[in-house]
């Protein structure tokens, strides 16, 4: 049977398996029609599967794979910002790592140097740990806002952490949870088309992707990840997001600390200028790039500069705890626990652990 698209071509969900089961293209209008009948639910979940296990086979080409991003990204809402901030409105994507708590620490640390940080995070991802989660762990703080709530907290703090609203990019969520039983998640058109379009929708201008490798990572060595890397960065500036790579080493934790509670008494450590190196440097050359991408910064060693600064001066402690308030948390529990006072919730009980030889502790 033949199914009408919204712009009036013909065409056919199964014909279009085919195609791409037999190595062909698919046109900017039947990637718009694929995607739409996934948010829409006029497509069978077979199908979607299998148009995800012959992409993933067969491949996309880049024109595709840009293609199917910017479908993804216009499936739901698109937030929108203010003009004035139209060159500022920056965000990072890891893919994760443990102890990686380097958004709690950049996001008000671009914020303190004029950047809008809508920063929309996820939960923990197999053996790593999530922002939210790590948030979550300080009482009170809210990651639910709507789009209206995160403008506002973008115009008195310039920075904020939340979770993805209903509405923002939908067919990513039915796109990932059938990549996720049908063996398609490796696959990088489907990766950058789940990870790019959900930047997209934030409108941003800039995008700093950080990409890691090593025992503790999805990628074990260095090439496979330059080739995400590189994927990422051209999907990306196609969809018209100044966007840049950094790879990096991911054999060990960041930091010293992990669990979620412990995770955040460490950002606030290197909130003050005080954490360990590893983090401070992730976050450091993270953030040049950003400032330099957006122009706040003349160069990338300028933007670094920018970032340690805020980081010594207590302006970006002072936007991490202004984001706490605005977020729910009461004022006299943000003021304590950047004063470095113990009001989370840690382990109750402490308990020396001595290894039986020297090494290193991957998991
Ligand atoms: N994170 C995402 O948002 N999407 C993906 O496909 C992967 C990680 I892999």
């Amino acid at each position: 049977m033949e199914e009408m698209c919204t712009n009036s071509a013909h065409v056919n969900i199964s014909e279009m398996i085919r195609k791409k089961r037999d190595k062909q293209s698919l046109s900017a209008e039947e990637i718009n029609y694929f995607v739409q009948g996934v948010t829409n639910q006029s497509i069978q979940d077979c199908q979607i599967g299998a148009m995800l296990m012959a992409i993933c086979l067969q491949g996309m080409t880049q024109e595709e794979a840009v293609n199917l991003t910017q479908e993804m990204k216009l499936s739901g809402a698109v937030l929108e910002w203010p003009k004035e901030w139209s060159s500022v409105i920056v965000d990072k994507h890891s893919t994760g790592g443990v102890g990686d708590k380097v958004s709690l620490v950049l996001s008000p640390a671009l914020a303190a140097c004029g950047c809008k940080v809508p920063m929309i995070s996820g939960r923990g991802l197999g053996h790593t740990g999530g922002t939210l989660d790590k948030l979550e762990s300080i009482p009170g703080f809210n990651i639910n806002k709507s789009p209206e709530e995160i403008k506002q907290i973008l115009a008195t703090v310039g920075c904020c952490i939340v979770g993805q609203t209903a509405n923002l990019v939908p067919a990513d969520k039915k796109l990932y949870a059938i990549r996720d039983v049908t063996s398609t998640v490796d696959c990088l058109p489907l990766i950058a088309g789940s990870i790019i379009s959900k930047k997209g929708a934030e409108s941003l201008a800039a995008l700093i992707l950080d990409v890691k490798y090593g025992e503790g990572a999805l990628y074990k060595n260095i090439s496979e990840a330059r080739e995400l890397a590189e994927y990422l960065v051209y999907v990306g500036n196609s969809l018209g997001i100044q966007t840049v790579a950094a790879i990096s080493r991911m054999d060990n934790p960041i930091g010293k600390r992990i669990g979620n509670s412990l995770e955040v008494i460490e950002s606030i450590e290197c909130l003050k200028g005080k954490g360990p190196k590893d983090l401070e440097e992730l976050v450091t050359c993270l953030g040049g790039h950003l400032l330099h991408l957006c122009g706040k910064a003349g160069s990338f060693k300028a933007g670094e500069k920018d970032i340690k600064n805020a980081l010594q001066n207590g302006c970006a402690l002072g936007k991490f705890q202004a984001m706490l308030v605005a977020q729910g948390v009461t004022p006299d529990l943000a003021r304590a626990l950047c004063q470095g006072e113990e009001v989370l919730r840690c382990a109750i009980k402490q308990e020396e652990l001595k290894a039986e030889a020297e090494g290193m502790m991957l998991h």
